[in-house]
């Protein structure tokens, strides 16, 4: 019964949902993630595998990308000489007298419990025979360069003859776009199919060894690009004949002879077998579960999407390589070409912190080993010290496109996010300080953190303006997370951030000094560090310009936002779009309309530490900002629902924070944006658990540094229960709610 919770189903194929479900239905272990295509394949399907670190830069495109590599799901099975398609029919006449094969029976699900996806599949072939095949898969989470398929075929009816080919697909693209150099290596060698690729600009390579393990004779056949192999057999009636395909997968980031690798381990997989391989599987997902589970007592719906949610940051997320990081599009999906955003440290790193703080930190270690792009950025924009990239990649460069795709009209758009979103820093310091408060990872802040804090506050020491007229200090040409209102000055959310920023690097190094005056007096030199610019740093601190309404007693969130056209954005529903598409970006733009949490984001992430005047209540400002802002804002962004959940719940706003959950958890699976055919919002994934563990238990450290929670739970919510780790140790926590009602 309980079973049900762990896994997403597809009771029925919708051709026009194909690409939606390819993205939920994907699997992956940290290294890879590959779509859920069918292994035979589908008219306009989209399969695609993405290895964390493959990018490259085509011929003529604007910014690299990460790479599709070659398709190891390829099996094509053929019964009495017709292929079998997803050819559905509901259709009595047809279902009789089908045109060739048809599918009359399907189910299809993702088993997050386990991370395997399983499909069964009712199958009548032109002659009449009945076949049902049931295929499993999955990415090795034990193993991370072993995948394996199962297929069982059993008939059903009649005594079809049966044809299971199984190939390396190389010829693939990123929607049309080669990466891939011609001429790949391939091989079909005693029922191993072997095959290597190498990217065009950066020379990636990348080797795939593939094996069927079947009780019929293999029969190969040699293709160029496409290895294969292939096996005939007959069933006897409610005969079954089980077929496992393994694939191992290497690149020259890890090794330097992939396809010799690839092969190598394709023999050690093999000599394991598919049931010892799957075990393996499934008792390191139980490992990871065991932490990363919440467990809510009431709420079947949120309970299953929060898994789903929780699988796919799990997924996504590399394991053992501190080069890579999380794309805004985890490896699920071509979109935003596998950069990697801000995405990353606020909303995906928080989340592995506590239930996988090993993996927050490569996380992390990604922007230390990128802090060389950083420093260059900096420098080709006139200023000091790091300022990160607000797009990246493999190389640590700034690779936010400068113009949009060309639109209808055929022009193109400027981008102006990789200029002017520069929060982006003070986002990877702000997680960098909250993973050694949380973690106490001291050597982690002393080896690597402290550096890019500091570094990152020389930035912004060069960075600001300062205003003699007002005495303060002020940050022109921002965008803030409210992307619809661009080359703003004076961004609360920026300048804040950046004051804080500034703050905790101060208190980083005075911690250094105490701690490891070694490592202190190396980065103070490293990063010259001298007295003037940490004198610099405590007054901007001091005089950092926050705009405020003392009458309203709200944060502005920028000098100027008010005296916009308003626009109630609760009146545009139902709406199956942005308030921006439907206004359209010119007027949208002159609007009160905001794209996604920006006070509202900065509440989430310093609570009450919100640099309020003198006198004004900062829980009362809060709720002043959340009744001005939430009714301005339009979602346009995945990052959104999640945060407004946090804060409502802070608030005690129980049913915004429940619609505001409700929503952020079930973006992808509900396809509310309409684009999860290019990926799954990693963002989104990773908010909806801090927005459930920091917002509705709420979770914090106290004072004296014990944890502590505060729920605030929606009132059919009986208990919740969690694990997380801190400071080295696991806690488990179960969270009665005060005020729950049984409204079964
Ligand atoms: O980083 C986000 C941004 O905040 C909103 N647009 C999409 C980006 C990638 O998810």
């Amino acid at each position: 019964m309980q079973e049900r919770l762990w896994q997403i189903d597809e009771l029925n194929f919708e051709s026009n949902h194909q690409h939606h479900y390819e993205t939920l239905f994907s699997i992956g272990n940290g290294y890879l993630g590959t779509r859920g295509t069918f292994e035979e394949g589908y008219f306009l399907d989209a399969p695609a595998t993405l290895i964390h670190g493959i990018y490259d830069h085509a011929p003529g495109a604007l910014v690299p990308e990460l790479v599709n590599a070659p398709n190891w799901l390829d099996l094509k099975i053929t019964v009495d000489s017709t292929p079998l398609q997803m050819i559905m029919t509901v259709d009595r006449s047809d279902f009789m007298t089908p045109p060739s094969g048809v599918v009359i029976g399907y189910e299809r699900s993702i088993d997050m419990k386990r991370g395997v996806l399983r499909r069964d599949v009712l199958f009548r072939a032109q002659s009449g025979n009945i076949v049902r095949i049931t295929f499993e898969r999955f990415a090795s989470l034990h193993d991370q360069h072993v995948m394996a398929q199962r297929i069982v075929i059993t008939a059903v009816d009649g005594h079809p003859a049966i044809i299971v080919e199984s190939a390396l697909q190389t010829d693939v693209t990123n929607n049309g776009v080669r990466h891939w150099l011609p001429d790949p290596i391939t091989k079909t060698e005693g029922g191993r199919l072997s095959a290597q690729v190498t990217t065009q600009q950066s020379g990636y390579v990348v080797a795939m060894a593939s094996y069927l393990n079947s009780p019929h004779t293999e029969i190969a056949l040699p293709h160029p690009g496409r290895p294969a192999t292939h096996i005939v057999f007959t069933l006897k009636q409610e005969e079954s004949v089980t077929i496992e395909k393994l694939t191992t997968i290497y690149t020259s980031r890890d090794t330097a002879d992939p396809l010799a690798t690839a092969e190598t381990a394709l023999d050690a997989a093999s000599a394991r077998g598919y049931d010892t391989l799957l075990s393996d599987h499934i008792a390191e997902w139980a490992t990871d579960w065991e932490t990363a589970d919440i467990r809510i007592d009431g709420d079947e719906a949120i309970q299953r999407a929060l898994r789903f949610t929780t699988y796919h940051v799990l997924i996504a997320s590399p394991r053992t390589d501190e080069h890579v990081s999380v794309g805004a599009k985890t490896l699920s999906g071509l979109g935003y070409k596998g950069h990697v955003f801000w995405d990353t440290e606020i909303f995906v790193t928080p989340t592995l912190m506590l239930i996988q703080p090993k993996m927050a930190r490569n996380l992390l270690m990604y922007r230390y080993h990128n802090l060389h792009g950083a420093r260059e950025k900096a420098k080709a924009n006139g200023y000091e010290g790091a300022m990160y990239p607000w797009e990246s990649t493999d190389t640590g460069e700034e690779t936010t496109p400068q113009w949009s795709d060309v639109q209808p009209d055929g022009s193109r758009i400027r981008i102006w996010t990789g200029d002017n979103e520069q929060h982006i820093s003070s986002d990877i310091a702000y997680t960098t300080h909250k993973y050694w408060r949380w973690t106490g990872d001291d050597d982690f802040l002393i080896k690597y953190g402290a550096e890019m804090m500091l570094d990152t506050a020389v930035f912004w020491g060069s960075r600001v303006e300062y205003n003699a007229d007002h005495d303060r200090y002020e940050l022109s040409q921002q965008i803030g997370p409210d992307e619809y209102h661009e080359n703003i000055d004076n961004s609360v959310f920026v300048n804040r951030m950046a004051q804080a920023h500034l703050k905790s690097a101060l208190d980083v190094l005075a911690w250094l000094k105490t701690n490891d005056s070694v490592a202190a007096d190396r980065l103070i030199a490293a990063l010259d560090l001298n007295t003037t610019r940490l004198d610099k740093w405590r007054d901007i601190v001091a005089k950092m310009f926050i705009p405020f309404d003392h009458e309203k007693a709200i944060h502005i969130q920028f000098p100027g936002f008010f005296d916009m056209e308003y626009i109630p954005v609760p009146h545009y529903q139902p709406r199956t779009t942005s308030v921006q598409a439907i206004l359209g970006h010119a007027r949208s733009i002159q609007t009160q309309v905001i794209k996604q949490a920006d006070v509202v984001m900065m509440m989430a992430l310093l609570g009450h530490e919100l640099s309020i005047p003198e006198g004004f209540d900062p829980l009362q400002v809060m709720l002043n900002n959340w009744n001005t802002y939430y009714p301005r804002t339009d979602h346009g962004s995945s990052l959104s629902p999640a945060m407004h959940a946090w804060v409502a719940a802070r608030l005690g706003l129980l049913d915004e924070a429940y619609d505001m959950l409700d929503h952020a958890v079930h973006i992808d699976l509900q396809d509310n944006k309409g684009n999860v055919r290019d990926g799954m919002h990693a963002a989104a994934c990773g908010g909806v658990w801090q927005a459930v563990i920091f917002g509705l238990c709420g979770l914090r450290i106290s004072r004296d540094g014990a944890l502590i929670t505060d729920p605030r739970l929606p009132a059919h919510w009986r208990r919740v229960s969690f694990n997380v780790y801190y400071r080295g140790e696991k806690r488990a926590f179960t969270v009665e709610n005060p005020v729950y009602s049984d409204q079964s």
